[in-house]
């Protein structure tokens, strides 16, 4: 996307090369450049703080690729935490976040391009060698198609372009002679027979030796993919094309392309999130611009781009309007339905739409742009990184952040378009907070949950595709980069690819379109393209002032549920539907309004009550419609109110040499002892007690006395640990998972249970790991001998002054802590997949047994009210938003729900059923819709 930087404002002309720039000319570009332009608002940044910040990143970038190479290629990706390669088939598999890898040395190819944006053009050379010496594309592998084109053709593709840029320039790459195209078209023919569906659609999955040929394969069974899968080929395929003369890739992605199109949800021109690659049916008929669509909207807009084909941005122009009209509620993007798109499907929303402002950037509709972009920058301000999925009132909802470029895109680009220096303060933020908190001696480690600042062992490859480049080219100068990025198209993996690929080998689209520019109805886009030329320079505080009622969005949110009322209702004075949070069983109007809803009151025996929506009772669709979000929400804040009962991951972090509080691991709270969110950190020396089980008196004392005791799990109750290492005079324990292997990476974390009787009398801390996490403890204890370790709720900041800091004297307070019920989840998300918000939930095991737990959710409410805090009714319509985010959270931190009126927790029926009730009236209501259309 570097076209985003040129200088071409709305109506300046860019006669450079046809005919996407005639067309980009008149159309909806609408950017700046960055130099010179702003006079006033956040103070300027010097050319030296520049540099030194441009010079960070490239240390930074050192620091991540060195030790890629030197501890983890030719595997695909690096393990930070334990400094080695991550091989597909070593590890335990992480689901589909694996298909990425294919053996390939997966994060070699991802840093090819970025290698000469960095100025490093002797390691580039270095680098292309070694793929063309060791790469193999022919491994015995499933991979995904998605990914694999992203990151490795489009890899290949940018570093074939940049290579014979400099090949051309005649000092470096002399010897070179498309080697890396001809690897690319390899891989491109791998990719075909995923085209092989009467749709044209690619299979999600191919096995790069056999394809789908099965048994062979292992794939080709798969009916769906996303739309994202699926629409995000065409600029490496296009180019693969262009470069080589084979119109077959172009082809194939058109086709694609041509059939989500077609697919699209007339009424709404809104697309799914998944789609039977068979049928053309869509699976999932929620829609926004994140997880599992996100790409398919940025390849038509940059298709257009690159190869002047104007289809693609009619295209792109008819689902923006959509988007504008239906998902953008700003600051928010959130999902709705593709058939009721006044329908939200989401309280939430996910990290990856982070890039969407970009793309409004590159469209050219600056201020909902500037708007996302600070309300995603005042919640990375409260976590210091995005979170994987965040409520609509800022709250995390999947806690893990896999150090994601998408933001830092989003204000790459806003920068270009703005000039305003308010944009480079975000970027030396984001930088400090990836040195503070992912840095670790071996790499960048991704933040497996935010509020506790613990890691994963996980860097993925796009962090050096994307991020790196995108924060060096926000510092830098024209003159800092040794070709100029804006003959360059950014792919979604930020590769790049030449524009002047527009005017080569177009065979494929002269077919379907005319050369000539034909003027675009752009009548629906009246707030797009403020003309910046003239906009900014001037009211400089354009931006500023864009960004300032946001300022607070984040802090002084209200809790709430789903934000969007029906406009509609309230311009012609109707009331608004009735919210769940709102909703109270004794009210005779919600009663009423109920009825209306198509909801009926259900009162089981216990005294409880449970809802049930039959929208075929409802008074008219848009009650019906009304009822089902009403459900919606129920389900929400049922699911809600639980989470608020379980007690959140805590961190173990090494603070003695030479981590000094980088490496922060994941680790389990226990339902007795210490609670450490409510009290100090305990720090302290490891030792591991004798008998290592710890189920009975320590044999050792004088080892474990005034240190944090490790014991392994099993063969008898935590808490009976627990009293023993707390009688040999340790002042907190870490129980080791003692199943070889185990890891948060892979399994879902849980809290330890008490032994079902009285556990006030353990007063220290106690925490669990996972034997992966475990063994890092161990393997420093035999490296290092003495290890210290921070027992806390968050890992405390890692500065260097840790590095020098005195030991504090460990704290133990005493705490009683009731055994509470124990609550369930897991910890793997699948963002494209997974819809219920369990993340950063946790399990509750009793040591010894299986769970025996009581996993019930509830969506009953008691007839009293439906909600904790009855104040809380009017706070999001009438705007009086008191401290109820405040309020909340005391809440949670409670012992107990404080609401005696709730009946949401235990021993009721379990969610799954409810749902498999509520399925049938969803089903119901979509027969209905059907018949509606
Ligand atoms: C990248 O691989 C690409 O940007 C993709 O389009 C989705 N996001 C990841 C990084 O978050």
């Amino acid at each position: 996307m570097s076209e985003a930087g040129g200088g071409r404002g709305c109506g300046s002309s860019v006669p450079q090369r046809a005919p996407w720039s005639l067309v980009a000319a008149t159309a909806a570009f609408c950017l700046v450049s960055a130099t010179s332009v702003w006079t006033a608002g956040a103070a300027p940044m010097s050319r030296e703080e520049r540099q030194k910040l441009g010079n960070q990143v490239l240390e930074m970038f050192d620091h991540a690729y060195g030790n890629y190479m030197e501890h983890a290629y030719p595997a695909d990706e690096l393990m930070p935490l334990t400094c080695r390669g991550r091989v597909r088939g070593q590890e335990p598999s992480r689901g589909d976040v694996d298909d990425a890898l294919g053996k390939f040395s997966l994060t070699l190819i991802d840093s090819l391009d970025t290698l000469v944006v960095l100025n490093k053009t002797k390691e580039f050379e270095d680098a292309v060698k070694k793929v063309l010496r060791d790469v193999n594309l022919d491994n015995d592998v499933v991979v995904s198609v998605f990914e694999t084109n992203i990151r490795v053709l489009g890899g290949l593709l940018g570093g074939h372009s940049l290579a014979i840029m400099l090949k051309e320039k005649g000092e470096y790459m002399q010897w070179y002679n498309d080697e890396l195209l001809q690897m690319a078209k390899q891989l491109g023919y791998k990719l075909l027979p995923a085209f092989n569906t009467t749709s044209g659609l690619p299979y999600p999955r191919i096995n790069l030796k056999f394809g789908i040929r099965k048994p062979e394969a292992r794939t080709g069974t798969e009916t769906d993919t996303c739309t994202a899968c699926a629409g995000t080929l065409i600029l490496e395929f296009a180019a693969l094309s262009r470069f080589t003369g084979a119109t077959i890739f172009e082809e194939y992605a058109r086709k694609a392309l041509d059939f989500l199109w077609e697919k699209r949800q007339r009424s709404s021109n809104l697309v799914g999130v998944t789609i039977n690659i068979h049928t053309g049916d869509w699976v999932r008929k929620d829609s926004g611009v994140g997880a599992g669509i996100d790409s398919y909207y940025e390849y038509l807009l940059k298709a257009y781009v690159l190869l002047g084909d104007d289809s693609f941005l009619e295209r792109f122009n008819t689902h923006y309007d959509a988007i504008m009209r239906y998902i953008s509620q700003p600051p928010l993007l959130l999902d709705v339905h593709i058939h009721k798109p006044m329908l939200n499907a989401r309280t939430w929303m996910d990290a990856l739409l982070a890039f969407f402002p970009g793309l409004q950037v590159l469209k050219g509709d600056i201020r909902p742009a500037i708007e996302t972009h600070e309300m995603l920058y005042q919640v990375i301000k409260k976590h210091n990184f995005l979170p994987e999925a965040f409520t609509t009132d800022f709250r995390v909802h999947w806690a893990q952040h896999p150090l994601r470029p998408e933001f830092a895109e989003s204000t790459y680009f806003l920068y270009k378009a703005t000039g305003d220096p308010y944009y480079l303060e975000v970027g030396k933020t984001l930088i400090e907070n990836l040195n503070k908190y992912a840095r670790v001696p071996c790499g960048f480690a991704a933040m497996k949950d935010v509020r506790t600042g613990s890691h994963e062992d996980r860097m993925d490859s796009f962090f050096l595709a994307e991020m790196f480049k995108y924060l060096y080219l926000l510092f830098a100068d024209k003159e800092d980069i040794i070709f100029d990025i804006e003959d360059y198209i950014f792919t979604t993996e930020a590769h790049l690819l030449p524009l002047w690929l527009s005017t080569t080998n177009q065979s494929i689209s002269k077919k379907n379109t005319t050369s000539e520019y034909t003027e675009l109805d752009d009548s629906n886009f009246d707030w797009t393209c403020p003309n910046t030329q003239i906009l900014f320079p001037n009211d400089p505080l354009y931006a500023q002032s864009i960004r300032e009622p946001l300022k607070n969005v984040v802090d002084k949110s209200c809790p709430r549920g789903i934000i969007r009322v029906r406009e509609e209702s309230f311009r012609s004075g109707a009331k608004p539907p009735l919210r769940a949070r709102d909703f109270m069983a004794t009210n005779p109007e919600h009663l009423e309004i109920l009825k209306k809803m198509g909801v009926s009151l259900i009162h089981l025996k216990d005294g409880r009550v449970q809802l049930v929506q039959h929208a075929i009772q409802a008074a008219s669709s848009i009650d019906a419609e009304d009822g089902l979000r009403f459900m919606q929400e129920m389900i929400e804040l049922s699911s809600q109110q639980q989470k608020e009962q379980q007690l959140p991951p805590r961190a173990v972090q090494i603070v003695s040499h030479p981590f000094f509080g980088r490496v922060v691991l994941t680790a389990g709270p226990a339902q007795f002892g210490l609670d450490l969110s409510k009290h100090k950190e305990t720090r302290g020396f490891v030792a591991s007690s004798k008998p290592y089980n710890g189920c009975s008196e320590l044999t050792n004392p004088e080892a474990v006395m005034g240190k944090i005791a490790l014991i392994q799990r099993g063969q008898c109750m935590f808490a009976e640990k627990a009293r023993n290492i707390q009688n040999a005079g340790a002042i907190g324990g870490i129980v080791i998972d003692d199943n070889e292997g185990s890891s948060s990476d892979t399994a879902p974390l849980f809290q330890m249970a008490g032994d079902g009787k009285d556990t006030d009398d353990i007063k220290i801390p106690m925490l669990f790991l996972f034997s992966k996490e475990g063994s890092i403890i161990l393997d420093a204890i035999r490296e290092y001998e003495e290890v210290e370790v921070l027992l806390s709720d968050k890992a405390k900041d890692r500065d260097p002054e840790m590095e020098n800091e005195e030991q504090p004297s460990s704290e133990n307070d005493s705490q009683n802590q009731s055994a509470e019920q124990i609550t369930s989840s897991s910890q793997e998300v699948d963002l494209v997949d997974q819809e219920s918000p369990e993340e950063s939930s946790l399990n509750s095991e009793p040591e010894s047994s299986p769970a025996d737990t009581d996993n019930a959710a509830s969506v009953s409410a008691s007839e009293q009210n439906s909600h904790p805090t009855e104040n809380r009714e009017t706070a999001s319509l009438d705007g009086e938003c008191t401290d109820l985010d405040n309020q909340l959270q005391e809440q949670s931190e409670t012992e107990e729900d404080s609401s005696p009126n709730v009946s949401w927790g235990k021993k009721v029926q379990p969610i799954d059923s409810i749902l498999a009730d509520w399925n049938e009236d969803i089903e119901a209501f979509e027969m209905m819709e059907k018949d509606e259309l």
